[in-house]
This record gives C-alpha cells, sequence and structure tokens, in this order.
C-alpha cells in the first residue's frame, strides 16, 4: 500500500557553516559561492518517492547569526522528524557550538530525538583534528550519528538526507504500529503522534469498517 509522509526537518548551526549551501545542494543541485546570510527561517520542499511510498520533505533552514535568529517554539520542535545540526570543519568555534543547538533540541523535542550532526567543506583541509572525538567529548559520551559533507562537491550529501528518510519512515512506521496495536484500543491519535507520523494518520478503526452496528 502507498501512503503520503511529511516530514519536516530542521537545520541549525553557527553562521556560514553551509546550512544553506547543503540544502540548495540536495534540492537544486546547485552551489553557491557567496554567503548571504538567512534571516529568520527559510522553507523548502522536496518530494520523493522511497519504496513506493511517496514523501514529502519540509525542510527548514534557520538562521545561524544569533541577532537574526528566529525563536522557535516548543510545539516547532516537537513537530519535526529529524534535525540536522551543521559545524565547518575548518572552524573550531561552529563545533563547539553545537552543543548549544543540541541541548535547545534535546529540551524542546519529544524523547529520542534524531539528530545528526554534520561537519561541512570536507573539501578544504580540516584544521579540527578528529572532529567527531570532539563531537563524542562535548556532547558527554553520546553517539550522534555524523556525516562529513562537501556542499561545493556535493559529497555525501544525498546520503545523509536518504539515511535520515530511511530512519524517519522507521519511526513513523513504528508508531502506526503502536497505535494500531489491537491489545491498546486506541481510536484516536493525539497531535504528537500524528507528527511524529510524519503526518501519516492511520485509522485505527479500518479494521472495523464493514461490521455492521450493534
Ligand atoms: N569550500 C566550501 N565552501 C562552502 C561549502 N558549503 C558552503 N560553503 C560556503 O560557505 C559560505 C556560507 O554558506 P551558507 O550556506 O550561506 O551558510 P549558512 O550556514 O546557511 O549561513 P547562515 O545563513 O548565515 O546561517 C558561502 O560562501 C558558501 O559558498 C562547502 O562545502 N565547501
Ligand atoms: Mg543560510
Amino acid at each position: 500500500m502507498s501512503r503520503e509522509f511529511l516530514f519536516k526537518i530542521l537545520v541549525f548551526g553557527h553562521s556560514g557553516v553551509g546550512k544553506t549551501s547543503i540544502i540548495n545542494r540536495y534540492i537544486d543541485n546547485e552551489f553557491g559561492f557567496s554567503h548571504v546570510p538567512t534571516i529568520g527561517v527559510e522553507f523548502r520542499f522536496k518530494d520523493l518517492t522511497v519504496d513506493d511510498q511517496k514523501i514529502r520533505l519540509q525542510i527548514w533552514d534557520s538562521c545561524g547569526q544569533k541577532s537574526l535568529r528566529m525563536p522557535f517554539t516548543t510545539a516547532i520542535y516537537k513537530n519535526s522528524s529529524a534535525f540536522i545540526v551543521a559545524y565547518d570543519l575548518t572552524d573550531l568555534d561552529s563545533l563547539q557550538e553545537l552543543l548549544f543547538f543540541i541541548e535547545e533540541i534535546e529540551n524542546h523535542a519529544n524523547e529520542n530525538p534524531l539528530i545528526v550532526i554534520v561537519g561541512n567543506k570536507a573539501d578544504l583541509p580540516s584544521n579540527i583534528e578528529n572532529p567527531e572525538e570532539k563531537i563524542k567529548e562535548l556532547t558527554n559520551g553520546k553517539n550522534y550519528k555524523t556525516f562529513r559533507t562537501s556542499a561545493k562537491e556535493s559529497t555525501n550529501v544525498d546520503e545523509l538526507f536518504f539515511y535520515l528518510i530511511k530512519k524517519m519512515k522507521k519511526n513513523a512506521q513504528k508508531m502506526a504500529q503502536s497505535i494500531n496495536d489491537p491489545n491498546k484500543k486506541n481510536d484516536f491519535i493525539t497531535d504528537d503522534q500524528f507528527n511524529n507520523l510524519g503526518g501519516f494518520r492511520p485509522n485505527p478503526l479500518d479494521e472495523d469498517k464493514g461490521k455492521k452496528c450493534c
């Protein structure tokens, strides 16, 4: 059966790490050399079909510059399926700022948020020694999935989003199964559950269709 999913992905990171460039590479397969700071938040969409299932990605490209940042409400965090937190492989400050974004997500999102940490500008010589180890130290040994990308050379960008799609689909399917568990006798789902399902509302009453009343 083919189902439609809407997955919301929030992208965070220090100014200039390449958030907009990663998204532009993924959606338009384009790269620009100039840095035009994102103001507040910009929305991008991508439609694709994976395993015969139609998926719409809604990507929120946030602003890195503190003075131009838009504060996100808890509801925005809770309604998101995944989070990309990006840093620049040539800029240690941007790696250290990861912690701020991760804490914001962990404090506001639903339990066990899907977070991927992305070191961008892999085409340039990195001056950070073993960034993945530094991230582990910074986050008290937490095992976040990491990627090294280059928006410029299109390295690992498709792989990053493909990983997220697979994970988000799995999470949505798990949630749908638990909601449809006949032992739980749920006949409605909460808004949080709805959003965790990527906007897919399973109908636990399907099996009752056709049954005559009384
Ligand atoms: N060499 C190299 N440069 C990159 C790469 N990705 C982005 N850049 C450059 O880095 C600068 C900043 O890129 P943006 O994508 O605008 O950065 P951002 O994180 O969206 O910045 P804000 O919107 O201000 O938060 C631009 O000059 C890009 O050309 C990359 O993979 N390699
Ligand atoms: Mg930007």
